[in-house]
Formats: structure tokens, C-alpha cells, sequence
């Protein structure tokens, strides 16, 4: 909790984390309230042996190492967004970056969703509580949500929803499902 003069501000941190190319900087920047801090770089073709750019040729720059954003939402909840990234190779800056946060929003790609378990494992090995966005992409299979839960191998009451991060109302739809189901697991957070 946080007191600013007469307002009471409930402020949570939250990652949204993901493989490559899925989304992260969008999400971030169609939600943010004030302008994002992005730490982008062109790539070079020395990374397309390490970063795969199937299905997101188009692709030209990366994030090197965060995003970060801020949401308020009704209520006085302030959202704290740090877009981490998925590649194993981050992983120090990653325990670094996950430290005090209440949650995390997982981004995944049917067209990829086994590029998501690296992220999803390392979320679990942190012991943070996630919800699941899948993006859609003009090329990516469909499936129903019972299926999608399957693949990615979800516990019932893990938030799964469809969201085109480009969108500011579907992005913000994801992100309260995550954070309803990170407070109504901390109950301290709800008092
Ligand atoms: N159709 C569609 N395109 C998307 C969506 N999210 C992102 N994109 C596009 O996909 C490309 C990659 O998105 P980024 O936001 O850069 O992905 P990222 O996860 O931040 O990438 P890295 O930081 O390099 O790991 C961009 O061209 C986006 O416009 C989505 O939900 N739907
Ligand atoms: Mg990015």
C-alpha cells in the first residue's frame, strides 16, 4: 500500500514474459498510460541463428533486456508491467527482474506454444502465480481454449484468454485476469 496525499494506491508488479517475437513490447505498449521504456535494438543476422524469425520475418528490432509500463485501474491499483524476456540466456536479468513481483502474464503462439514452457518453468521455479495470454497471429492455428489448456499443460484455475496485444481493451482483459487471480491468492493484497 502507498499513500499519495489523500489517495490510498494499491501498487502491484507484474511480468509479462514470453519466448521471442510473441508480443511482449506490444502488449506493453498498447496498455501503457505513460510512455513506455523500451530497450530496443535492431538485430543483427548474427541473431537469427539464435532467435528464431519463423513465422515473424518482419520482425526487425528485439528487446535486449525490459519493457516496462504502467496501468491504473479503477480502484486505485496501480499496475507496475515489466515485459521480460523468454530466451534462456537472460535468465540472471530474469530472477533479477522477478523479484517482488506479485504475478506474471505468460504470452504464447499456437503456431509455437512449446517455446512458452521455458518462461513457464521459469515463473514456477520463482513460485509466482501466472495466467496464460495466447496471441493471435494472422497465421496461427486455432484452437479451443479446452485443447489450448491441454498443450500448454494448465492447473483448472490458471486464467487462460485469446488477446491481440495490439488491442488496448483485450490486452487490459489479460491483465485483470491475472491480477484477479493473483490477489484472490494473496489475501492479504484483498484486505
Ligand atoms: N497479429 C498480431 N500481431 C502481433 C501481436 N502481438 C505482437 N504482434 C506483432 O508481432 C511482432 C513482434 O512483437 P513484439 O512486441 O516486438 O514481440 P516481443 O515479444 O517484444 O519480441 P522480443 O522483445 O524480440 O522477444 C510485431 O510486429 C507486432 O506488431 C498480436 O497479438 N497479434
Ligand atoms: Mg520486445
Amino acid at each position: 500500500m502507498y499513500l499519495d496525499g489523500e489517495r490510498t494506491q494499491t501498487l502491484v508488479k507484474l511480468l509479462v514474459a514470453g519466448p521471442f517475437g510473441v508480443g511482449k513490447t506490444t502488449f506493453i505498449r498498447s496498455l501503457s498510460e505513460t510512455e513506455p521504456l523500451h530497450t530496443e535494438e535492431v538485430m543483427t543476422s548474427g541473431s537469427a541463428a539464435v532467435d528464431d524469425l519463423s513465422g515473424i520475418r518482419e520482425k526487425s528490432t528485439t528487446t535486449v533486456a525490459i519493457d516496462f509500463g504502467r496501468l491504473t485501474l479503477p480502484g486505485d491499483l496501480v499496475l507496475y508491467m515489466f515485459g521480460t524476456p523468454g530466451q534462456r540466456r537472460f535468465s540472471p536479468l530474469w530472477q533479477d527482474i522477478s523479484r517482488g513481483a506479485l504475478g506474471a502474464l505468460v504470452l504464447a503462439d499456437t503456431r509455437r506454444l512449446s517455446d512458452s514452457f521455458e518462461v513457464m518453468d521459469m515463473i514456477e521455479d520463482a513460485g509466482l502465480r501466472y495466467a496464460v495470454a495466447v496471441n493471435a497471429f494472422p497465421d496461427s492455428p486455432s484452437h479451443r481454449p479446452a485443447t489450448l489448456r491441454d498443450h500448454l499443460d494448465l492447473l483448472p484455475d490458471t486464467p487462460l484468454v485469446l488477446c491481440d496485444a495490439r488491442d488496448r481493451d483485450q490486452a487490459t482483459d489479460a491483465l485483470i485476469g491475472l491480477v484477479g487471480h493473483v490477489l484472490a491468492l494473496t489475501p492479504e493484497e484483498t484486505a
